[in-house]
């Protein structure tokens, strides 16, 4: 805020119009918010991070939603793209995605969030930003048909306990999925904020698997196979486990658990000098709501609750905020949050001490410890 030094009388006035229209529309010019990068990622596969530090409430615009790709984008042509549903069932079917969006369909906010995200806190090299610590989450509104209607239609033999599920990608990324979650909350998406699905997110179809690895959601949908034990791809029984220290790794960590960061004033930002400032951040959990986010200004000594903003939705983002007024002193800032099975995130320390540090084939998986940010006396604030 700025007081007015003189009456704003006089000011130019613009007579010129403005720019012309335009059928598919772009943010201002002004606005450079971007994903970032990982350095050294080979040509189309790797990961793009969200800035969520850039980001207001809970939805992530298409254009900004993180990319984790195994084998680049593949170009898809709609009307080429079917479905095969196959295995142990009545009447294996192939569906166009004609024959997909006739049918009854839901829209449902939910986070993806990559196994891998904020692995190297675990490791001890926190992420000097929101988006490099914590950018591999995002969270859209999706609209498509509950994989529980295709299985009716198909009919699931008895036999049947696991869907192997496939993408259409140079890799075939495919996983295997417990049939009690597919007939739960799974959603097979075409649409992805109101609009048809990006490319990077799938396009023309994908598996939206509410609150579980971002891997499992399978995206360029190809194939569903119903089987009586999980296939063992590579990517679940090699990547994304868990190594314990005793040499014994975890399979199957299916759900993220509940996690928060603060994204403003977080990392890489600067502080205008003492006064009032929002703090505000970003809670999730894989198994349900969130209830309750508690954010320190003072290193741990108080936690006091976050403002939570409804609708609070199941396996979302959840935006809180708390008015903070900074004294100017040196301090660290963190979040904690509570989920509705009464669990909350835990420190590093707690993790650390039951997981150890002995990094998987692609490093640390379903790291949720607390993130602190330091404030420097000179409203700097880096990584604690
Ligand atoms: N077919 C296919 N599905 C995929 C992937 C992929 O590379 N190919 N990446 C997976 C991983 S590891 C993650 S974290 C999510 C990321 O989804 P997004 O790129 O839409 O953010 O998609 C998953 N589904
Ligand atoms: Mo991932």
């Amino acid at each position: 805020m700025s007081s007015l030094a003189a009456p704003a009388i006089g000011q130019e006035v613009i007579h010129e119009v403005g720019q012309p229209r335009r059928s598919y529309g772009e943010r201002s010019s002004f606005e450079k918010a971007g994903r970032y990068f990982n350095p050294g990622a080979y040509g189309g596969t790797g990961s793009a991070r969200t800035p969520l530090q850039d980001l207001y409430g809970i939805i992530t615009p298409s254009a900004l939603f993180f990319e984790r790709l195994h084998a680049g984008v593949p170009s898809i042509d709609p009307a080429q793209h079917q479905l095969l549903i196959d295995g142990l069932v009545e009447t294996p079917l192939i569906f166009s995605m004609k024959d997909l969006e006739r049918m009854p369909s839901v829209s449902r906010v939910h986070f993806i969030e990559c196994a891998g995200n904020s692995g190297s806190e675990q490791a001890g090299e926190p992420g000097d930003t929101p988006q490099k610590s914590h950018g591999l989450v995002s969270c859209a509104e999706w609209t498509g048909v509950p994989l529980s209607t295709l299985l009716k239609d198909v009919g699931v033999k008895t036999k049947a306990t696991w869907v192997y599920a496939e993408g259409a990608d140079a890799c075939r990324l495919a996983r295997s999925i417990p049939l009690e979650k597919a007939m739960e909350d799974i959603i097979v998406a075409y649409g992805q904020n109101g609009e048809a699905l990006r490319p990077e997110q799938g396009y023309p179809l994908r598996l939206v698997v509410p609150g579980w690895e971002g891997n499992i959601n399978i995206k360029w949908l190809q194939r569903l196979t119903l089987i009586d034990q999980p296939a063992m791809t590579k990517d679940e029984a090699a990547s994304y486990t868990d190594l314990l220290p005793n040499g014994k790794a975890r399979q199957f960590t299916f759900v993220m658990e509940a996690k928060s960061v603060i994204t403003r004033p977080a990392g890489g930002q600067v502080l205008d000098g003492r006064g009032f400032y929002e703090i505000s951040g970003l809670a999730w959990s894989g198994r349900g709501r969130i209830q309750r986010v508690q954010v320190s200004v003072n290193g741990g000594r108080d936690w006091k609750e976050a403002d939570l903003q409804k609708p609070i939705l199941t396996k979302a983002l959840t935006r809180f905020r708390f008015p903070w007024t900074w004294d100017g002193q040196e301090t660290t800032i963190a979040s904690r949050c509570q989920d509705d099975t009464g669990y909350w995130q835990p420190t590093r320390d707690e993790l650390v001490a039951v997981r150890g540090l002995t990094a998987g084939p692609d490093g640390y998986n379903h790291y949720n410890g607390i993130k602190w940010w330091r404030v420097k006396r000179t409203g700097e604030l880096t990584y604690a």
